[in-house]
């Protein structure tokens, strides 16, 4: 059995969890606590360490997804996390502009450490006040390059699964060319 890493990151709220827990055929452990401080104002729980949940896509290949905890007090998993992955999603809230700036800050650092395929997902694109994809992409400082970036309903299993189809077709493309 093939296993295929994939990190779940992005800012707190932007459905990390959820995405998770919509998808996994076992049940996952439930780390989210209740929200202190300035957070508690977007939510009453969140994660503190992080979503495991798995999916079997084929009788040959599964994924296993991590989700890192949004807060950025909880910088140092990303790094634990990043090391044995073999592609991550970076969820963006598109409704919550003041996220934006922190988003760019994760793909940096991810970026920076490893060179492994990644999907840009854009959430709550049903919700009032949410920006284009295309905007969003501006705002992460992608100019000219064409960014893998897809609208996702981390409540939603049907659109879940076509995000994480989309990751092993990048992840498959990028094998064949090495
Ligand atoms: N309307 C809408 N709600 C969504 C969407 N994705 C997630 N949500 C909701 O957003 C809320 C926050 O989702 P979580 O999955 O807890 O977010 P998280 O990224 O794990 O947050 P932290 O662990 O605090 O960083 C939940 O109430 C979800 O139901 C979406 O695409 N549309
Ligand atoms: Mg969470």
């Amino acid at each position: 059995m093939e296993i295929l890493r994939i990190v779940v990151t992005g800012s707190v709220g932007a459905g990390k969890t959820s995405f998770i827990r919509t998808i996994s055929e076992i049940d996952v452990v439930d780390t989210d606590k209740r929200a202190t401080d300035e957070m508690a104002e977007i939510k009453a729980n969140t994660t503190v360490a992080l979503d495991f949940g798995r999916l079997t896509i084929s009788p040959k290949q599964s994924l296993h997804l991590y989700g890192t905890p949004g807060q950025a007090r909880f910088d140092f998993m990303w790094d634990i996390l990043i090391q044995r992955a073999n592609a991550y999603i970076l969820l963006i809230d598109a409704h919550r502009p003041e996220h934006f700036r922190h988003n760019r800050k994760i793909l940096q650092f991810f970026k920076k450490r490893v060179d492994i395929p990644y999907l840009i997902g854009i959430t709550h694109s049903d919700c009032e006040g949410a920006w284009e994809a295309s905007d969003i992409a501006l705002s992460l400082g992608m100019l000219d390059e064409q960014p893998p970036i897809v609208t996702v309903n981390a409540t939603e299993a049907a659109s879940v699964r076509e995000s994480l189809i989309n990751v092993v077709e990048l992840l498959t493309n990028c094998y064949q060319h090495h």
